[in-house]
């Protein structure tokens, strides 16, 4: 073979996992919440199954996570997070917040009533420099 359709070859293939990589990362990844204000907030989208899979969050801030239900599946039509008390119904085609105040470092699966639709909540210690308020007050961001 000819030196460029070679290196057009490779350039074609390393393109190609990149776009792979990526895209399964899209569609299973994982998530870390953003912060806004005094709490934390995430969004998943419940279409076949839950994505992101998995949302890292810190402990002691309060944490809203959107689900947006995108699908009319009856397996779907509630969350479960059974560690934590939560049971919610989410509405088909709509956004429902759901909203916790993670206490506990560890993981937390989320399911559909069925266990069908699996998600985990990771909930890590906060970094130094994160001033985290007890008791769902205001967290604040020192420098
Ligand atoms: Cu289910």
């Amino acid at each position: 073979m000819a030196e460029p359709a070679m290196v057009v070859l490779v350039v074609a293939l390393v393109l190609g996992m990149a776009l792979i990589a990526w895209s399964l990362s899209a569609e299973s990844g994982t998530a870390h919440t953003r912060l806004v204000g005094s709490r934390q907030e995430a969004y998943v989208i419940v279409r076949g199954r839950y994505r992101p899979g998995s949302i890292t969050a810190w402990r002691g801030i309060p944490l809203r996570l959107t689900f947006v239900r995108q699908d009319e599946d009856p397996c779907s039509e509630r969350v479960i997070f059974s560690g934590l008390g939560v049971d919610r119904y989410l509405p088909a085609h709509a956004a429902t917040e759901v909203t916790l105040l993670p206490l506990r470092t560890g993981e937390f699966l989320f399911t559909c009533q069925m266990g069908m639709y699996q998600g985990t909540l990771v909930v890590k210690e906060p970094p130094r420099g994160l001033l985290v308020a007890r008791h769902g007050q205001a967290a604040d961001r020192r420098a």
